[in-house]
Parts: structure tokens; C-alpha cells; sequence
């Protein structure tokens, strides 16, 4: 047996399939279900990181059905952490190793912190903890948000990402009520991005796009500080569809344009994969209904709530300020104004000349 420490890891972007690590850190011996796309994107999560990794993971599916009975498929260390906790735990974990290798109990090299969160630990009970976590620029973590739209593990309850219409056990559908949930899921990427200056890197992506995921996890952890990814998973339990079919559904949502694919580097956005394809008009968008359709939550449908879903992710490709990332749009006799003007000035240079 070597006691030998492994060499920090380069992680370099991957250029294609063939480029991908043939190394798993997520293996078999796991009960998540058949279809699960969150337990792909723990997958791909690791091998992206590579084995110097630290994973943390919030109360959840992805913490449940993969350390049941003494069994976990995890290959790197792993801890649980409080639902709520993911923020807190990823700071406190970079916090933890960079004393120990300033003292010198452990060896200086990169060690990667990852701490995942459902959409209910992390865009419901976790946001603050994630919010600060993010405003702490001297520390080396990554949050990964794997949004399977509900609260899964505790079967399937309404969240702040549960889209509008869907049917959950919190939000059945009825004779007197045929939309119990009528709110629009929350922009957490978007939102993250627009308030935390000091993140130098918020994406958001998906296991169906495996190889632009794996660059977005990689390209958080080489830029380091604190860092966000949020990943939409199909969850063929929460939304009702044969397991077959969730990598299909992946790709149906981005695109529809209902998740686009996105990375701000540096307070830089870019679309990324097919979104960007849509946004430069070399890709159509498809229409809604054919990412509704597949899914029994949204079997209830008439035609009106398909014609309000589909206005909604209109206005989201029409009208905001960036497409589909951030939400405002400009009054019309605002448009010229609003226009970055490169010409102008900035006023620290005007003070340095005055
Ligand atoms: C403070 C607290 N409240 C409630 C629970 C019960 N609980 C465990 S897992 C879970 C669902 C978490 O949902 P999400 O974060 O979306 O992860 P998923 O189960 O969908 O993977 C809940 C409510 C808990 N563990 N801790
Ligand atoms: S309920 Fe959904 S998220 Fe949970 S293990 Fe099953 S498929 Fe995965
Ligand atoms: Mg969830």
C-alpha cells in the first residue's frame, strides 16, 4: 500500500467524448432510481474534478440513496451536511484546509471542495448560506445544485423550482383547482450571478450535455474562489415519465429554451452548446409543448396553460436583457440609453487626469 500524496491535478477543458476520464469516482452500489439524471451529474461531477476532491452533500436524494446500509458509490471522501448547509459546509471546509496547510499539518497542494444541494436545500433552505459562501473570495469551493425540481426525496413536494403547473404531491391537480402551482420557477443561476461580483464563476448546465457540464465544473474549480453550478435533472419519478427517456428530456428542455445553458466568467456571460446555437439563430427553437407533453406532472394541460407556459419562455428569449439569464427588459425610450456606451469614460480615469 502507498502512502504516497497523489500530484495536484491540471484540469484542462475537454475537448470532446474521447477526451473524457476513463476514471469513475462515483461507482456502482448506489439506489438512486433507474433514469436518475442527479446521480449522473454526481457522476460526471467527479470524474470532471478528478480524485483529489472533497464532496460534501445536503440531505437529499443524492445524499439518501447513495449511502444506504453501509454502501456508498462514492470514491473520494465524503461528508454529509444539513440540509441547508451546503454554503456553510463548502466554506468551512475550504476554511478548515487552508489553515491545516498554513500550519503545515497537511501538504500545500489543490485539493478540490465540492459541496452539492437539491433545489430544496439550496434555491429554498440554503440560498443565504450560499449567497455568503459566494462573497468570500479567498476561499477555494465549489456549490453544485442539482435541481430535480422538487423535493424528491421526501416524495416529490413543491419547490421553488418545481415549474408552473406541475403536478406534485403538494400541488395536485382537482375539479376545483386545475393548477394548484401557478408561480414561476426561480432564476437561481441568474440571480447568483447578477449579485455576487466577487464568484468568478456561476454557470448553469446539464447532464444531458455531458462534456459542456464536465468543462463547467472543471473551469469553476481552475478558476477557484468561491464558485455555483446549477444542473436541471430529470427526475423520471418527480416527473412522471418512462427512465428511458431522461436523457431525451434534457435536450428538450434546453431546447425549448425553457433551461439555457449558460456561463459568466469573470461578470462575462456566455451561452453556451445548443442555447448559444438558438440565441445566433442557427438553431430553432422548439416549441414548449413537445418538452410538456412527455411528462405526466404536466398531463393536466388544456391549451391555455401550454399558451401561458410557452409566453413565458417567449418573454424570456424576446425581451430580457440577456436571453434567458437576466431578467429585465428596457423601457422602448430607454433602449438607446441603456446601450453600454464604450466611448464614455470611466470616471476613475476622468479623476487620475483632472
Ligand atoms: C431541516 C430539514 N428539514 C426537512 C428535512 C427532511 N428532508 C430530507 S430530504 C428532503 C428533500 C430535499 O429536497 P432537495 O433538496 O430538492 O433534494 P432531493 O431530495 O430532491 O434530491 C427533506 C425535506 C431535513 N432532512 N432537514
Ligand atoms: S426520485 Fe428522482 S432524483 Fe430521486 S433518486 Fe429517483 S430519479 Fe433520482
Ligand atoms: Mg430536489
Amino acid at each position: 500500500m502507498t502512502t504516497e500524496i497523489m500530484p495536484a491535478q491540471n484540469l484542462p477543458q475537454i475537448k470532446g467524448v474521447k477526451d473524457v476520464p476513463y476514471e469513475e469516482l462515483f461507482v456502482s452500489g448506489h439506489r438512486t432510481c433507474q433514469g436518475c439524471e442527479s446521480a449522473l451529474v454526481m457522476r460526471h461531477m467527479v470524474k470532471a474534478s478528478g480524485p483529489r476532491t472533497i464532496v460534501l452533500g445536503s440531505t437529499g436524494c443524492m445524499y439518501v440513496a447513495n449511502t444506504t446500509y453501509y454502501t456508498t458509490p462514492w470514491v473520494v471522501p465524503w461528508m454529509h451536511t444539513q440540509l441547508g448547509a451546503s454554503g456553510s459546509a463548502a466554506l468551512g471546509t475550504a476554511a478548515g484546509l487552508k489553515v491545516l496547510m498554513r500550519k503545515g499539518k497537511l501538504k500545500n497542494e489543490k485539493i478540490n471542495v465540492i459541496a452539492f444541494c437539491g433545489d430544496g436545500g439550496g434555491a429554498d433552505m440554503g440560498l443565504g448560506a450560499i449567497s455568503a459562501t459566494l462573497t468570500h473570495k479567498d476561499y477555494n469551493c465549489l456549490v453544485l445544485l442539482y435541481d430535480n425540481e422538487s423535493y424528491a426525496n421526501t416524495d416529490i413536494q413543491l419547490s421553488s423550482q418545481t415549474p408552473y403547473g406541475a403536478v406534485t404531491t403538494f400541488s395536485p391537480s382537482g375539479d376545483t383547482k386545475r393548477l394548484m402551482h401557478t408561480r414561476w420557477k426561480k432564476n437561481v443561476p441568474g440571480m447568483l450571478a447578477a449579485g455576487h461580483p466577487e464568484s468568478r464563476y456561476i454557470a448553469a448546465g446539464c447532464a444531458a450535455y455531458a462534456v459542456d457540464l464536465m468543462n463547467k465544473i472543471r473551469k469553476a474549480l481552475e478558476l477557484g474562489g468561491p464558485t455555483f453550478v446549477h444542473t436541471l435533472d430529470p427526475c423520471p419519478k418527480g416527473w412522471d415519465y418512462h427512465p428511458q427517456y431522461s436523457q431525451e428530456l434534457g435536450h428538450l428542455a434546453v431546447e425549448t429554451g425553457i433551461w439555457p445553458l449558460y456561463e459568466v466568467v469573470d461578470g462575462v456571460c456566455n451561452l453556451t452548446g445548443p442555447t448559444r446555437q438558438i440565441a445566433e439563430g442557427r438553431k430553432k427553437r422548439k416549441p414548449v409543448y413537445e418538452y410538456l407533453k412527455r411528462q405526466g406532472r404536466f398531463a393536466h394541460f388544456i391549451d391555455e396553460d401550454v399558451e401561458h407556459f410557452q409566453a413565458q419562455v417567449d418573454k424570456m428569449w424576446t425581451d430580457w436583457l440577456i436571453p434567458g439569464v437576466i431578467p429585465f427588459t428596457v423601457p422602448a425610450k430607454d433602449v438607446n440609453i441603456l446601450k453600454i456606451d464604450k466611448k464614455t469614460k470611466p470616471l476613475h480615469e476622468e479623476a487620475k487626469t483632472a
